[in-house]
């Protein structure tokens, strides 16, 4: 071999070697924010201990070799028996898709969980092929059963077209509107008894066109499971009185029927200033919802659901499905089995939930505008179930009110 080659194949070996080094160093400067399981402990906020999860620590902990490693994804057995879901039509498409690049980009790309899309008439190729490109986990499409998506023989339909007239004429949101009615009765009702989600534990509802502000550093299903969680919110808010005048009246009717359901250590004072005479209005938003589809299909969820629907109020009326889950889990379930969850960054039009607390907006690289953060203003109910869950308000919180 000349010097001169010898020089060359030096040459060569010293690149080499600089590579190795600049891939080490810049996978290693890939910042890793450590601390975070600790600012992710819902218990941060309390004023006491009083919750009744003594594991909280564990579960609360971000899977950090799974989350922020990509390429790694997190291990079958690891995940919990859950999904995403999220009921559109075929138009809604490139308003969905933004939303699954949102929690695609933010969670599930490490994670890789299915999502389930249901739909009242047959999912067209667009719509599969958009969503199939975007979900990093497997898709389902799934009809709704014609019975869950119509009237049930003891609803008057003249009685119920007159109100539609008479909402719309008092331009009550979506007063008007036959269809919407069927999506609220549906979502309250039926979601979760679609064949394609009997075989999941959890659910997470994602709607069209929302956003995700913040990396999501753990696995909020895995949360849920290992704190025995059953319903989640991240937005709460009281609800237009015009559209469920007579929803408290028709819960009142179920609770004397069945007392046995009424939880013991239930929230019924985020949802009334009266001890139950009367409804306070306030709700969680259900556009995003993380929750058991267990408690959502067991007898008292169930019994609740036919006892409302009995009465009418979806047609009759305007029943949300948001107050309708709300009452539901405020009444049928424990105190502690409620979770809000501050991490999860979070905007449906016309609200944000913008995580109080500067460094973790920092440590979860948050976009979102703290000013914005709807929790601490006068119409949110959040303030409500601090309140009753003698949890004390994240620092900061005043600067956002
Ligand atoms: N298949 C189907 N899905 C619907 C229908 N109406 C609403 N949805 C879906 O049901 C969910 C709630 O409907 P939205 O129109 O978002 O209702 P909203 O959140 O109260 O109102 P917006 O402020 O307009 O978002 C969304 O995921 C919609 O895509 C319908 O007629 N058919
Ligand atoms: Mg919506």
């Amino acid at each position: 071999m000349s010097s001169g080659s010898v020089r060359y194949v030096r040459y060569l070996l010293f690149a080499a070697l600089g590579l190795t080094l600049f891939f080490f160093v810049s996978r290693s400067a890939i910042p890793i924010p450590e601390n975070i399981s600790l600012e992710l402990s819902p218990n941060t906020y309390k004023d006491t201990s009083t919750s009744t999860s003594p594991s909280h620590n564990n579960a609360g902990t971000p899977e950090h070799n799974t989350a922020v490693t990509p390429s790694a994804g997190a291990p079958q057995g690891n995940r919990v028996n859950a999904t995403f879901v999220t009921l559109a039509r075929n138009s809604d498409v490139w308003e969905i898709a933004k939303s699954i690049r949102n929690v695609e980009d933010r969670f599930n790309r490490d994670y890789h969980y299915d999502w389930v899309f249901l739909n009242d008439k047959e999912f067209d190729e667009t719509f599969k092929k958009v969503t199939t490109s975007l979900v990093s986990g497997t898709t389902h499409y799934g009809v709704i059963p014609r019975e869950h998506w119509s009237y049930p023989e003891w609803i008057d339909q003249d009685k119920a077209r007159k109100v539609r007239e008479d909402m719309g004429e008092r331009k009550i949101i979506y007063g008007d509107s036959e269809s919407y009615r069927h999506m609220c009765r549906y979502e309250s009702g039926f979601f979760f008894r679609h064949p394609l989600m009997l075989n999941y534990e959890y659910y997470w509802r994602v709607e069209p066109s929302i956003e995700l502000y913040c990396d999501i550093s753990f696995d909020p299903f895995r949360y849920m499971k290992e704190n025995d969680k059953k319903y989640s919110f991240v937005l709460s808010l009281f609800e237009y009185y015009d559209t469920i005048p007579t929803l408290w009246d028709s819960v009142k009717k179920f609770m004397g029927n069945h007392p046995e359901h009424v939880a013991e250590g239930n929230s019924m004072d985020f949802l009334s200033d009266d001890g139950g005479k009367t409804y306070n209005k306030c709700h969680f938003w259900s556009n995003f919802e993380i929750g058991s589809l267990e408690w959502l299909r067991s007898k008292e969820y169930i019994d609740y659901f036919e006892s409302l629907d009995h009465d009418g109020g979806f047609f009759y009326e305007r029943w949300g499905d948001a107050p309708v889950h709300s009452i539901a889990a405020g009444l049928l379930l424990k105190k502690e089995q409620i979770h809000f969850f501050n991490e999860i960054a979070y905007y449906h039009i016309p609200f944000t939930h913008c995580p109080t607390g500067e460094q973790l907006r920092m440590d979860l690289k948050c976009h979102c505008n703290p000013s914005d953060n709807f929790d601490w203003k006068g119409y949110s109910c959040t303030s409500r179930y601090f309140h009753i869950n003698n949890m004390k308000k994240p620092e900061g919180y005043e600067d956002e009110s």
